[in-house]
């Protein structure tokens, strides 16, 4: 298992869009596993695979208290959502940055698991957030771009700031 490291916006790499992935095999689930390691030490109820460039279509999820409900998502597909509800939300690849979203409040997701069988989910709450989120993670865009443009300009500036203090 192996830390990975989490890219910041605005780096160009989070706007890449995944691709299937053909099969799951062993180096899946090594990056499956090496994602799990690195959102349980962020710590982060969530994490695609695009915030570690890699760009296998993969997101982790556990949004349990204890940490001890892992979910993963290979190929994941929104199929049906209805609803709406805001949310604050947040996101490792744009640290300390926490803002409303309106999303779908309730979502039907469609994946592969770890041993590549295909389940269907039907959920709302923190976790139909945190799909939606992540999903959209897999399609380069981040929560910050349903804010104002006035608001995406500020949190660019305060990341480009907080980058160059960082180097
Ligand atoms: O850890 C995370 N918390 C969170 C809170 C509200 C809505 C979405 C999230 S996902 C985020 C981890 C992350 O950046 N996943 O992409
Ligand atoms: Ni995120």
């Amino acid at each position: 298992m192996s830390l990975l490291e989490i890219l910041k916006h605005p780096d160009p790499r989070l706007r890449k869009k995944s691709v299937t992935v053909e099969s799951v095999t062993d180096a899946v689930r090594q990056l499956v596993d090496d994602m799990f390691e690195t959102m349980y030490a962020a710590p982060g109820i969530g994490l695609a695979s695009t915030q570690v460039n890699d760009s296998r279509s993969v997101v982790v999820i556990d949004i349990s208290e204890d940490r001890g409900q892992p979910l993963c998502l290979i190929n994941p597909k929104i199929t049906d959502s209805s609803g709406e509800a805001a949310h604050e939300e947040g996101c490792l690849s744009v640290p300390g940055i926490y803002e409303n979203v309106t999303r779908a409040e309730e979502v039907t997701v469609e994946a592969l698991n770890r041993d590549g069988d295909h389940f269907e989910l039907k959920t709302d709450g923190v976790l139909a957030v945190c799909i939606q989120h992540e999903l959209e993670h897999l399609d380069g865009k981040l929560f910050v771009d349903h804010l104002s443009r006035l608001k995406q300009q500020r949190i660019r500036k305060k990341m480009e700031k907080q980058r160059r203090e960082t180097m």
